[in-house]
């Protein structure tokens, strides 16, 4: 079996409803490392581009409000994202976050036990997590910078920039 990473986010309802430490804690279970960890304030253009498969979906404006954490306001409307680095990983995470639709998850998943589907009929299955390796790096190239993350995992480049940049005054 190969080594895989994966991007894993808690959703705003996570922020929302205190289950960051729970969920932090389920996800250990798959005995992986955490090679990158932030909050991300998740902006319109982010939101979109995470979920650009789905932009034909009727559900994606709701989709695209939930990830921003809309309808929660300051402070949840975040997500805690992770990148998760181990043997496996992808099937592994996905076993301990559960089915896509909260209400057919395993009970004892972390959607099955947390999710909800809302009166909009928004899935709020509390975490993201990537679906297999392709899905993956693009996601993790999506949210962290290559020095966000403590291990090389892609091939990176050096460039020029006059880009100008926010440092502690
Ligand atoms: P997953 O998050 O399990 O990878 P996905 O990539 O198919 O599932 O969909 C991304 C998110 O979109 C999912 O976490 C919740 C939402 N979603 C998917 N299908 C939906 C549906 N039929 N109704 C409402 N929300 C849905
Ligand atoms: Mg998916």
């Amino acid at each position: 079996m190969a080594v895989e990473r994966l991007l894993i986010l808690i959703k705003p309802d996570g922020v929302k409803k205190s289950l960051t430490g729970n969920i932090l804690t389920k996800l250990s279970e798959a005995k992986l490392t955490i090679i990158g960890a932030k909050a991300v304030k998740v902006s319109r253009e982010l939101a979109a581009e995470h979920y650009k498969q789905l932009s034909d979906k009727p559900f994606f404006n709701e989709l695209i409000d939930y990830i921003q954490g809309k309808m929660y306001g300051a402070p949840y409307d975040r997500v805690f994202a992770f990148v998760y680095q181990g043997e496996d990983a992808i099937a592994r995470m996905r076993r301990i976050a559960g089915a896509t639709n909260p209400e057919e998850a395993d009970p004892v998943s972390i959607r099955g036990a947390y999710g909800r589907i809302t009166t909009k009929g928004v899935y709020e299955n509390v975490v993201h997590c990537s679906s297999d390796t392709s899905e993956a790096e693009r996601e993790i190239k999506l949210w962290f910078s290559p020095e966000e993350l403590t291990e090389e995992i892609y091939p990176t480049k050096i460039i020029d920039t006059t880009i100008k940049k926010k440092v502690w005054a």
